[in-house]
């Protein structure tokens, strides 16, 4: 089988989460690189890459430019093609829109072969389960007030979310955030799993300090306390709470997470499938997780991460973030608080008709 042609798209959407009820739409957008790839055999696999911000046409174009190099190739051959593009990129990545543009790629080269063999991703990958937790993300954000948190949190559980992640790290004082926290927690009660993302808004010794003050409600993992990148300092959060840390997204590729793993600087590791490199990179790390007897989770894109999630022994929960989810079709169902893994071929997904219509700018 050899791939013979792309069709991508720019879509922009409002910057909206169907999670968030009751407050005003935000005006601002998000722009998407959505990618079909066609083969000789006629099948086509679909990919997407984001975080382009206003780069994104040059995202565009790179993920068109690295296709046209890997025409007439093998598309079940993903680490060739890797390969084949990291030599052509020159020093190009791993960050940046190198490693966005081969994720989407990637992605879809995996969706092919699943629809070669007739098995779903999740089936190729391993097929340990046929669904997995998820938890509901983006809707009890850090600009929304506290009032609104304590009605939000009860309506998500209401909905069947038995985990939901909030966020902290802008809050004027120590007793502000230990206060924001008390808040959710004595919202939703104690059987749900709440994880807390700071995006590495603290310092050590504030995440520390305040970490320390929260752990009488019991977080299920305090989210990229500090920077992404301070290995030991992440570690040294890690030592001081009984928290799980988790963290992992801003990461490019995988050696990083070499890094974080040798410090013992994270308990839960979190793989962003467009920062790592598409599903073939995200496989590697999940390995080197399991290697260091921790649990990985996804960062967005839940209709992609469900299959590698569900596929692996290690796989702990989806953060339900619905973003991409308007794009397709038909999504993963979503089921008492866990997804459901589609068991069609590949990712059994295909972007919407009206979706493209009405959100395409290039
Ligand atoms: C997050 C970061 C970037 C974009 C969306 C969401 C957040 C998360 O850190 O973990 O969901
Ligand atoms: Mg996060």
């Amino acid at each position: 089988m050899k791939i013979t042609h792309v069709t991508t798209r720019v879509l922009r959407t409002p910057a909206d989460n169907p999670l968030v009820v009751g407050l005003p739409v935000p005006t601002d957008t998000r722009e998407f690189v959505t990618l079909e790839l066609g083969t000789d055999q006629g099948l086509v696999g679909v990919g997407l890459t984001f975080f382009g911000g206003a780069l994104t046409a040059a995202l565009k174009v790179a993920v068109d430019t690295l296709v046209g190099l890997i025409v007439g190739d093998d598309p079940t051959q993903t680490e060739a093609i890797a390969a084949k593009l990291r030599r052509a990129a020159g020093s190009s990545g791993p960050g940046g829109i190198f490693t966005l543009a081969l994720s989407a790629i990637d992605t879809a080269c995996w969706d092919i072969r699943g629809k070669a063999q007739g098995q779903s991703v999740c089936a190729l990958l391993g097929g340990l389960r046929d669904r997995v937790p998820a938890y509901a993300s983006g809707a009890l954000l850090r600009p929304h007030p506290v009032d609104y948190l304590a009605k939000a949190g009860p309506r998500l559980r209401d909905m069947g979310f038995k985990q939901m992640k909030m966020q902290c790290g802008s809050e004027p004082s120590v007793a502000a955030s230990i206060e924001r926290v008390r808040i959710v927690r004595d919202a939703i009660g104690t059987d749900v799993d709440l994880m807390c993302d700071i995006n590495q808004l603290w310092s050590v010794n504030h995440a520390i300090e305040v970490g320390r003050r929260i752990e009488p409600y019991h977080l299920y993992w305090l989210e990229d306390p500090v920077a992404h990148d301070d290995y030991a300092g992440l570690a040294r959060v890690a030592d001081a709470l009984t928290t799980p840390i988790a963290a992992g997204e801003y990461h490019y590729g995988v050696v990083p997470f070499r890094h974080m793993l040798e410090a013992r600087s994270i308990d839960v590791v979190m793989i962003d499938l467009l920062r790592v490199g598409g599903i073939t990179q995200w496989m590697k790390v999940a390995g080197m997780a399991e290697a260091f007897n921790l649990p990985v989770v996804s960062h967005l894109v839940p209709e992609i991460h469900v299959h590698l999630v569900a596929a692996i022994p290690n796989g702990l929960t989806v953060e339900y973030m619905p973003w991409t989810l308007g794009l397709f079709a038909e999504t993963p169902a979503l089921d008492g608080g866990q997804l459901v893994v589609p068991k069609r071929p590949g990712l059994g997904l295909a972007f919407d008709a009206a979706a493209i219509k009405r959100y395409q700018v290039g």
